[in-house]
């Protein structure tokens, strides 16, 4: 059987990269008929790697329950829980610092890019941040990985960490395989089409969020940066702009870019964003009806997530203590 880890960080509104990068991905694992285990988790020690405001995150941590579940995502079937209510995650992050080596980590692009957006100091956690992810995965012997394609670094930091810690000690590991789609991997922004779409982009407008009202969703793609030679065709290089609109309709069709381009080919920019825009909408709508429903039940999500925490616990408690015993620490053989 299969086990499957991912996680999302609480630190702002989701976007629809979010979305069609990795969440959709877990949904569709969970309900392709195969057996597996599935973990997914918020990832709140990840986003105080940056400065957050108590208040913001603590409501952003309950947002995040909720649209896993509004996205589709079982509580019956699919561990949901809290990274800081299973302390192992930050016991192993430890453990694990100790075969990483500082310039590994100085080399990451993320850390590299984030870095430089710190104005209060750059945290030392932001420095190890994948090793925090690297445990967070290898705490349950995960086969799989499904993540965004900015994350394939920080996949293969894992995997090497895991290899190393195998030979070093003994066979502990499994060593993880990242799970990237080929179409919507990596949404980029409507207003910067070569950069990607990110939830802490600070112009509003270059990001479509998942709560986002169907309006402001139509007004954003339409005012979406394009080019002008009017022409419809998937070619992210010379046509940012388009090919970003062209994966986003494909994505939330479920069809393949070549039958996208099938559909619009003809039309011109103006209603080929209309069209984007129904589709997007068509999506987010029932994810917005059903987090509504539950973003105030509070006796729910507290029991989804009291029942996932356990869970995680057990399994990553016994996972802990197996590596404490292979590197010496404490008492135990
Ligand atoms: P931040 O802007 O705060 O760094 P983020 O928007 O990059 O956040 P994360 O919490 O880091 O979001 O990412 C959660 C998941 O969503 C990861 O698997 C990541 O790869 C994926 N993801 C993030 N942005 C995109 C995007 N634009 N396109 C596709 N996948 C994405
Ligand atoms: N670093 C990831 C979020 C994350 C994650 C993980 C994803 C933290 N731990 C473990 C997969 C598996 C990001 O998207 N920024």
């Amino acid at each position: 059987m299969k086990t499957i880890v991912s996680g999302v960080q609480p630190s702002g509104t989701l976007t629809i990269g979010n979305y069609l990068g990795a969440i959709k991905n877990f949904v569709d694992l969970q309900n392709n008929g195969e057996e597996k285990e599935l973990f997914v988790f918020i990832a709140d020690l990840h986003a105080i790697t940056v400065p957050q405001e108590p208040a913001k995150l603590r409501n952003s941590i309950k947002g995040l329950a909720a649209l896993y579940i509004a996205c589709g995502l079982d509580p019956n079937v699919t561990t949901l829980f809290i990274q800081s209510e299973v302390t192992a995650h930050a016991e192993m992050a430890y453990l694990l610092q100790t075969i990483t080596y500082i310039g590994e980590l100085e080399r990451m692009t993320q850390f590299k890019d984030k870095k430089q957006k710190q104005v209060e100091g750059v945290s030392t956690a932001l420095l190890t941040y994948p090793v925090l992810m690297a445990g967070d995965i290898l705490l349950y012997n995960a086969d799989c990985v499904p993540v965004g394609a900015d994350q394939k670094q920080h996949l293969e930091l894992t995997r090497n960490l895991a290899i190393r810690f195998n030979s070093k000690y003994s066979d502990t590991f499994k060593v993880p395989e990242p799970l990237i789609q080929k179409t919507g991997a990596k949404i980029m922004s409507l207003q910067e089409p070569t950069k990607k779409m990110s939830k802490s982009d600070v112009i509003d407008k270059a990001s479509i969020f998942i709560l986002d009202e169907p309006n402001i969703i139509r007004k954003k793609i339409a005012s979406a940066v394009t080019d002008c030679d009017g022409v419809i065709k998937y070619d992210p290089e010379n046509k940012p702009g388009i090919s970003n609109l062209l994966t986003i309709y494909s994505c939330c069709k479920n069809i393949s870019i070549d039958e996208a381009i099938n559909e619009v080919k003809d039309l011109n920019y103006g209603e080929f964003k209309k069209l984007v825009g129904d589709a997007v909408v068509d999506v987010l709508l029932p994810i917005q009806t059903k987090y509504k429903e539950i973003i105030n039940d509070n006796k729910y999500l507290d029991e989804v997530l009291d029942k996932g925490a356990e869970k995680a616990n057990y399994f990553a408690n016994k996972m802990v203590a197996k590596v404490k015993r292979k590197i010496g620490v404490g008492r135990k053989k």
